[in-house]
């Protein structure tokens, strides 16, 4: 009797999964980790245009705060309840710990077309980093470059021992706390939600973010002293919940991977002169700002310690991290090559 239930029930389900996948207009849920207008949410909504103009679907997007932190729309998505997410490695990088690669400072180049390219092109970013993500059940649609990571804090930094007995926060994830033990500060790691106020009341001495992000979330009120480290770039990730992507009718399939081609270029139109867009605002918002960049010298000395940094992340990723740093840097040494 239980088994008969159990079939007719699964038989109407998958009747009903039929018909919505088929002739049914779905309603696709959506979360991201920012607010209206900045890089996420640019990503976010250009994904609904595309999907809404190109299919009978409809796509709602959640904004920073509307279904919680980042951690929560990450397993709201495993759970099923949402179908999409963006979701950056800062955090991911507790599920997924290669995904803390983009934490090793000095691994990337600081030029935009350089690091572009790379993430057109790298091996490790379009086809090893899918089947790591697969084994959380999601499928990783793009991942993309927000910005130059920027420090912020309560006084200018240009050595390690200016960070000494500095609180900087750092987004969850083991190894950028790493990162900044080796450049002589303490790392404080702290969820989103808890930066401003933090930054406010003193709990915490600096941060780093891109500079958009800086001047979004009104960071330089509270920490206005930038200095440019010249030491990585926030990158992010989007994806969906596998079982959702996989039940998909191939036409549907294809609009996915179609709509997130379209959100990823017009995110990288939208983030090309933003940075110092954003550093003009905060200037013109702020007379106590200071901008310090890190001469030639002053960055070698923090470099130096990152070794230190790579050798923890083979440390907590065993022998596939270790091949994916291999090929991230065989990729970032074709696109270097290409450019001399
Ligand atoms: O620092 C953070 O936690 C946030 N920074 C950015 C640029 N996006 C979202 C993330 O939560």
């Amino acid at each position: 009797m239980k088994s008969h239930k159990l079939l007719t029930g699964a038989g109407i389900g998958a009747l009903m999964f039929g018909m919505s996948t088929a002739a049914f207009a779905d309603n696709w849920r959506y979360a991201h980790e920012e607010y209206e207008g900045d890089v996420q949410d640019v990503f976010a909504q250009e994904f609904k245009r595309y999907v809404e103009e190109n299919s009978d679907h409809s796509v709602q997007v959640y904004r920073f705060g509307e279904l919680g932190e980042s951690d929560d729309i990450m397993e709201q998505t495993q759970n099923g309840i949402l179908q999409f997410v963006n979701q950056s490695p800062g955090f991911t990088g507790s599920l997924i710990p290669e995904a803390q690669i983009f934490f090793i400072p000095y691994l990337m180049p600081t030029d935009m077309e350089q690091v572009l390219e790379f993430f057109d092109e790298s091996k490790a970013i379009n086809e090893m980093f899918p089947e790591l993500y697969a084994e959380q059940g999601l499928e990783l649609l793009q991942m993309y470059p927000e910005g130059e990571m920027v420090v912020t804090a309560d006084e200018p930094i240009t050595s390690p021992e200016d960070f000494e007995n500095k609180k900087i926060r750092t987004m969850t994830n083991p190894l950028l706390a790493e990162t900044y033990n080796a450049f002589g500060a303490t790392p404080t790691p702290l969820p989103w939600g808890e930066v401003y106020g933090g930054l406010q009341t003193g709990i915490i001495d600096g941060q780093e973010n891109p500079i958009f992000w800086i001047e979004s979330g009104g960071l330089y009120e509270v920490s206005p002293h930038l200095t440019f480290t010249s030491h990585g770039w926030f990158t992010t990730a989007m994806m969906a919940n596998q079982d959702f992507f996989e039940g998909l009718s191939d036409e549907d399939k294809e609009l996915v991977r179609e709509a997130s081609e379209a959100a990823y270029d017009h995110t990288i139109d939208h983030i090309q002169g933003l940075a110092e867009e954003s550093l003009a605002k905060i200037q013109e918002a702020s007379d106590e700002v200071t901008v310090t960049r890190l001469d030639d010298e002053q960055i070698q000395v923090f470099k130096e310690r990152a070794p230190q940094v790579e050798e923890e992340f083979i440390e907590m990723t065993g022998e596939r991290g270790k091949e994916l740093l291999e090929q991230f840097k065989a990729d970032l040494d074709a696109v270097t090559e290409d450019a001399e």
